[in-house]
């Protein structure tokens, strides 16, 4: 029994990583879309199957090989800063058990393909490339995402309402793009946000009132996002706040906001939002504050 239980160790160890026959072709397909060069039937396409922590991985492919049947299936890629410069590729749709795709600070331009709309993806960074057009409103079907990176493109227009629809987001970052006019009502819907970035970009109106249902926020960024100030008061609803930061607010100025009741704050940015009256006392009983 325990000879039998080592050799199957063993084995386990030794497994090849050979990806199913499908998912090689469409991961090639997926390649020559993005423009990446050097990758053939004949080499093993799986590196590993462990997914990195933190997205930290720049040229990697992570492989499930615990499917009946024994042959791996693509999980995540990550091709972060490898110079590609072709489109996004809709052949993704074709590797249905792919969930992390990182395609960070490459050249890749056009727009989001509609066949994402039909993946599972939970995370997708697609920040630093060329994007262009609007968000399109199909990206809210993508409803297993719970990180999103978009930022530093070139992505105009207004965000979609579909967008509300994202309800397992945690991370969604819209910074560094030309996106304009009003936040959707519908963005309320996203309860579960820890962490959302919306700044560099051609914002009109206030920063909205609803930004309370974001009851779990830790990071709110919002540097020179082209709103109009005042901070809205709500914001005091937002207890778990621990790094804020909003500046280059336009328009009428007002008094600094009441953040006394957000007790763990470390980063407090508020630069040029043309605050006055009196220095917030408590903000020296704040015992985490590190930056202010
Ligand atoms: C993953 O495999 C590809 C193809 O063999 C290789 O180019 C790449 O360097 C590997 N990545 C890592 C992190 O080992
Ligand atoms: C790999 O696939 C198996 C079978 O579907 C599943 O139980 C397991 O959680 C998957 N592992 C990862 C890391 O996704
Ligand atoms: C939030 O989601 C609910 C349930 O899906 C929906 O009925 C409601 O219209 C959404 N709220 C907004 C402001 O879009
Ligand atoms: C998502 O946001 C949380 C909360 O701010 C943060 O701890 C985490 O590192 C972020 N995830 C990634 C992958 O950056
Ligand atoms: C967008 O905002 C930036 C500053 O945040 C400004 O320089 C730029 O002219 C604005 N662009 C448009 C199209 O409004
Ligand atoms: C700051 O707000 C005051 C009114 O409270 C306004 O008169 C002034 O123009 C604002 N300053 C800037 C730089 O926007
Ligand atoms: C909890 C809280 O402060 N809610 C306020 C949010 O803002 C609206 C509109 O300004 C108020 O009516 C709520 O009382």
């Amino acid at each position: 029994m325990l000879l039998m239980f080592c050799m199957g160790a063993i084995n386990l160890e030794a497994q090849d990583l050979s990806l199913a026959p499908d998912e090689v072709e469409a991961l090639l397909e997926v390649a020559t879309q993005l423009g990446k060069k050097g990758w053939n039937r004949n080499m093993k396409l799986c590196n590993d199957t462990i997914l990195p922590p933190k997205l930290e991985a720049e040229n990697k492919v992570v492989c499930n090989c615990s499917f009946p049947g024994g042959a791996c299936r693509v999980i995540a890629i990550y091709l972060k800063r490898q110079d590609l410069d072709g489109t996004l590729p809709k052949a993704i749709e074709k590797l249905p058990h792919l969930k992390h795709l990182v395609l960070w600070a490459n050249y890749l331009s056009g727009n989001i393909p509609p066949e994402w709309a039909n993946t599972k993806l939970e995370t997708l960074s697609i920040g630093v490339n060329r994007l262009t057009g609007k968000i399109p409103s199909y990206l809210g079907r993508i409803t297993t995402l719970s990180y999103l990176n978009i930022q530093d493109n070139m992505f105009s227009g207004t965000v979609p309402p579909e967008l509300g629809g994202l309800v397992n987001l945690k991370n969604l970052t819209l910074s560094g793009n030309y996106l304009t006019g009003e936040l959707p009502r519908a963005l309320t819907n996203l309860t579960g946000l820890k962490d959302l970035r919306l700044s560099s970009n051609n914002f009109t109106g206030r920063i909205p009132d609803f930004i309370q249902s974001w009851k779990q926020l830790d990071t709110l960024e919002i540097q020179a996002g082209g709103f109009t100030g005042p901070i809205p008061l709500n914001i005091s609803v937002l207890t778990t706040l621990t790094d804020l930061r909003i500046s280059n607010l336009l328009g009428d100025g007002s008094e600094f906001p009441n953040l006394e009741s957000i007790a763990g704050i470390k980063d407090l940015l508020l630069s040029n939002c043309n605050l006055s009256g009196n220095f917030p006392i408590y903000l020296t009983r704040m015992a985490q504050l590190k930056v202010l």
